[in-house]
């Protein structure tokens, strides 16, 4: 804003449009156009900032003089509008999202800071930079999964010609440790990439305290604070608890489980979440004696058949569930590691009561958006009140222009790590490389680590036929035995997997659902088809690789509608 200003040249304060959206450029532009028609004026001095025209004739022309078109906004009461920012771009939240967005925004030059503070879990555990998904997430509990499938391999092998003669048992603190030792590696690698890219790291909480400007309190209390031209808020979320009296005093969340110092022994978990059912599935997997307590149904969300598969085959293998059935009182008998605990539940149904015994509770209720303590309401950004998500368009931009927001705090979004840094960077590029291309959140593959691994991509059964019409969709289906699973003789018939297509678009695959070894690798492929349009005859033109499980994708010949058998006999 430092020239000369023209005439009818718009003053423009917010540079990514106006909350209306409308961009002040246009609305100056109308403003001009009603002028001329008024006063048959071809051209009209003025200057008007957001709709507001600000200047006439003698203010502008004095400001023009004067080369100070600041002095004109103020003497509108127009607040002064730094000339410079501390930072180009300030990152709240150094998780998956903010984390990927920073790097990338260093990576055109720009000047950025991550802001990145755990607060501790009531139980007072807390970690290092990286986020949820590095820290007490995607990667401690995938290692704790393949520490369970380890132990089947173990029994397995013995099928295969191993012999051992010892005992074999789980030793917890040396799983924990290896995995926390990992886990600390990647937070140092995540503290030298930012510096090698020259992104300035505090570990601090930041909030905002009025606009451009955030305060960044560190865990001393010592408070700082910077201005930013923009803002990414990349908060995430943290668990839930049931507020009912007993939970924060003696149960964990998975914020706790991962770095617990001790064997949880038997366990209860609450929910039916995939993190409940991750969790419950490598605690069993370790030996440990685990019930799960449902509320209503197995993974909401999820493609209904395949979560129930999944509920029978953890029961198969010893995981108990009690169903329709909410804690309501958890007490301490004994204090320990683990101590013991008195669960006390109610039926959803009726008013049955129940009492339990367990050494851990585990409570996998939910996550909420960390989105109503940072100060959203100083600078106007409008969140969910129910939820505390925040909605955006479709640039990941919130209703306050100069601040965005990415991953798990979004509304209607997925809450996945590959979405949040995909977002961030695409928005990075957009907003600083002239890019153009926005995140899809379409046909996003993912994957439940559950001791049979779910892997899915586009539309569950319910959601096609909600959408396309019973009538319209054609459901292809198998059981299938891994051939490494024949030899132990285990688990015959309960990998499955089946496709969902739409038949009036030439039976394109709108639907992709897996259970078996290996799902997320098996699922990340056949997703990169999906997203290229993948049909059941291009299904049927693919070769399969022979003996694997994905094969049993190049062969689906039966129909759910048939009600043929889908049991397989061999290979
Ligand atoms: P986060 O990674 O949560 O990062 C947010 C960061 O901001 C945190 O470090 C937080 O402490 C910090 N913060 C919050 N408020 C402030 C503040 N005011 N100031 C400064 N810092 C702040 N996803 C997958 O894709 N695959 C999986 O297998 C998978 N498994 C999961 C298992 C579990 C048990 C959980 C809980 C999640 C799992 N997820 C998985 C989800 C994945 O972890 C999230 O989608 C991802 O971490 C979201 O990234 P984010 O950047 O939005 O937030
Ligand atoms: P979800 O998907 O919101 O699931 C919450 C689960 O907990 C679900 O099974 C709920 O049952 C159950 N729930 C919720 N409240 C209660 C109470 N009060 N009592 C008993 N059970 C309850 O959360 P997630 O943990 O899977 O995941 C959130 C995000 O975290 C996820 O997207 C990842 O990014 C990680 P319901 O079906 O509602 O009856």
């Amino acid at each position: 804003m430092g020239g000369a200003l023209r005439k009818g040249q718009a003053v423009r304060q917010a540079p990514e449009g106006c909350p209306q959206g409308r961009r002040p450029a246009e609305s100056a532009q109308k403003l001009q156009e009603v002028q001329c028609e008024v006063t048959t004026e071809t051209s009209q001095t003025g200057v008007s900032v957001q709709e507001k025209q600000i200047g006439g004739h003698e203010k502008t022309l004095k400001a023009h003089k004067e080369d100070n078109p600041q002095s004109l906004l103020e003497m509108n009461g127009h607040t002064a509008a730094p000339h410079s920012y501390d930072y180009d771009l300030i990152v709240i939240g150094g998780g998956s999202g903010g984390l990927a967005a920073a790097k990338e925004a260093a990576k055109y030059g720009k000047k950025v800071m991550v802001l990145d503070f755990v607060t501790p879990t009531p139980l007072g555990n807390s970690w290092g930079l990286g986020g949820t998904c590095v820290n007490v997430g995607c990667i401690p509990k995938k290692l704790m999964h393949q520490a369970a499938l380890l132990g089947q391999a173990l029994q397995d092998s013995r099928k295969f010609g191993w012999q051992f003669t010892e005992e074999v048992k789980h030793n917890w603190m040396t799983m924990t440790e290896s995995v926390q030792n990992y886990i600390g590696s990647l937070n140092w690698g995540y503290r030298v990439a930012l510096r090698e890219k020259k992104v300035t790291y505090e570990n601090a909480y930041g909030e905002f305290v009025q606009p451009h400007t955030v305060k960044a309190t560190n865990k001393r209390g010592v408070e700082k604070l910077y201005t930013a031209e923009r803002f990414l808020i990349a908060t995430g979320e943290r668990p839930r608890y049931l507020g009912i009296p007993g939970d924060k005093e003696y149960c964990i969340s998975s914020d706790d489980l991962f770095s617990l110092p001790y064997c949880p022994g038997k366990t209860l978990v609450v929910g039916a979440s995939y993190v409940a059912l991750e969790c419950a599935g490598f605690l069993a997997g370790l030996g440990l004696d685990v019930t799960v307590m449902v509320r209503s149904i197995l993974l909401r969300g999820f493609d209904q058949d395949m979560a129930n598969k999944i509920g029978e085959y953890m029961e198969e293998h010893g995981i108990k569930f009690i169903r329709e059935f909410v804690p309501i009182k958890v007490e301490q008998i004994e204090e320990g590691t683990p101590g013991r605990l008195k669960v006390t539940a109610k039926s959803t149904k009726g008013n049955e009561v129940i009492e339990g015994e367990y050494n851990t509770v585990l409570l996998a209720i939910g996550r909420d958006a960390c989105t109503r303590k940072i100060g959203l309401d100083k600078v106007g950004v409008k969140i969910n009140e129910k939820t505390g998500k925040i909605p955006v368009n479709d640039v990941e931009q919130t209703n306050v222009p100069y601040i965005y927001a990415i991953g798990d705090i979004l509304q209607d979004r997925l809450e996945l790590t590959p979405v949040a840094i995909q977002a961030g960077r695409l928005l990075v590029q957009r907003l600083y490389g002239g890019a153009t291309t926005k995140c899809d959140y379409v046909n996003v593959p993912t994957t439940v680590f559950t001791p049979l691994e779910y892997g899915a991509c586009g539309y569950s059964e319910e959601n096609a036929i909600a959408k396309f019409g019973e009538e319209n969709i054609e459901v292809y289906h198998s059981h299938f035995w891994p051939l490494e699973w024949t030899v132990p003789s285990r688990d015959n018939n309960k990998c499955y997997a089946k496709i969902i297509c739409n038949i009036r678009d030439n039976e394109r695959v709108i639907g992709f659902h897996v259970l078996g070894p290996n799902a997320g690798e098996v699922t990340q492929g056949f997703a990169a088809a999906i997203k290229c349009g993948l049909t059941k005859e291009q299904l049927d033109s693919t070769i399969g690789i022979h003996p694997v499980c994905a094969e049993v994708f190049t062969t689906l010949s039966v129909t759910k509608r048939s009600g043929e058998n889908t049991l397989m006999a061999g290979c």
